[in-house]
């Protein structure tokens, strides 16, 4: 298939648009000169094909990023099990099915590095998929994106779909999650450094040991990604995307400290899980291809916490 496919002058579904993901991908499309379409959500529930199907039957799009998902960090992984393997199956096989039925000519499905096995060699390449368990904490949303991405690898053998997939990192910035019992663990510090200068706090807790590593891209770099390689892919491989440097939880913490002005202590809740000790992925597939991150995680999260003030603070947020 040929790998070059424009955006210009086509009409293009950004699934998930009010989302993280969605929201950043329907800012980056502003330069693409494409019709963006979104699928009201009151009256188009994406697990139900016959509620799609009508609404793909009306507007027809030509191109699809899959951004729709449930999502969430390692709290709401690890305690709603059921909500993060069933919405995620059935939204992804209604959505293909669907693209396949109604000629979408391309479609970028979205996964995550958690989809890695818990002990992957370190960056983790494409080829680690399938070779070991799963970290326990997210593995039911780890199931449900590998059956993603292997759905399009099966539409794209059998029926010649030009469906692809990428596995970002952990993903960060304006429009994110600020709900603590379901955040990943950016916005819950950011949310937890910001209120506790407010209230003068002498500490804020943090969540496991602060000795596990992750890899954070912003989410701006993320949807430049996406729509890079929309444009310029088409193969089975599924693609990593990531800024190439991964830092432990406590260096993360201090950094959110620093950008939000919180100079009390740090404790350490041990009674929380780590989950994964590292998920750094190996980024020189994408390399290859011509695309890389920009933004640094310091200014990142600089953009994150001017958009959380705008939007959630500068009052007392949600605790
Ligand atoms: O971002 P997070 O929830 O997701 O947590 P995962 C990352 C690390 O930050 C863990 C620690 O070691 C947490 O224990 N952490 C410290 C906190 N303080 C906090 C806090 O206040 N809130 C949160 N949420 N974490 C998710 C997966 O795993 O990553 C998903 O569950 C998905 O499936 C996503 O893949 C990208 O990196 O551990």
């Amino acid at each position: 298939m040929n790998p070059s496919f424009t955006l210009r002058n086509k009409r293009v579904w950004v699934a998930g648009h009010r989302g993280l993901v969605g929201s950043a991908i329907v800012r980056r499309l502003a330069r693409e000169g494409c019709e963006v379409v979104t699928a009201p959500r009151e009256s188009v529930d994406l697990r139900r094909p016959e509620q799609l199907e009508r609404w793909m039957r009306d507007v027809r799009p030509q191109a699809v990023f899959l951004a729709a998902a449930r999502v969430g960090g390692i709290y709401a992984n690890d305690t709603r099990p059921a909500e993060f393997i069933y919405d995620n199956l059935a939204i992804q096989t209604t959505v293909v099915e669907a693209a396949r039925r109604y000629d979408v000519e391309k479609m970028l499905l979205m996964g995550s590095s958690c989809i890695y096995p818990r002990m992957a060699p370190q960056p983790i390449p494409e080829e680690a998929l399938l070779t070991g368990p799963l970290e326990p904490t997210n593995q039911w949303y780890a199931i449900a994106k590998i059956a993603g991405l292997m759905t399009g690898q099966a539409y794209r053998r059998q029926y010649g779909c030009d469906f692809i997939s990428v596995m970002p990192s952990n993903l960060y910035g304006p429009g994110d999650n600020f709900d603590l019992m379901q955040s990943h663990v950016v916005p819950a510090l950011i949310v937890k450094a910001h209120n506790a200068k407010l209230a003068n706090a002498p500490h804020i807790d943090v969540w496991g040991t602060g000795t596990v590593r992750r890899e954070f891209l912003y989410v701006d770099d993320a949807a430049d990604g996406m729509v890079y390689f929309m444009q310029n892919y088409s193969d089975e491989k599924i693609v990593n995307l990531g800024p190439g440097g991964d830092v432990p939880i406590r260096e993360l913490v201090q950094l959110v400290c620093d950008v939000v002005g919180f100079k009390g202590q740090l404790r350490f809740d041990t009674s929380k899980p780590d989950g994964t000790p590292r998920k750094m992925v190996d980024t020189s597939y994408a390399e290859s291809l011509g695309w890389r991150a920009k933004t640094p995680l310091k200014q990142g999260l600089e953009e994150t916490y001017r958009w959380f003030l705008d939007n959630v603070g500068p009052q007392r947020a949600v605790a």
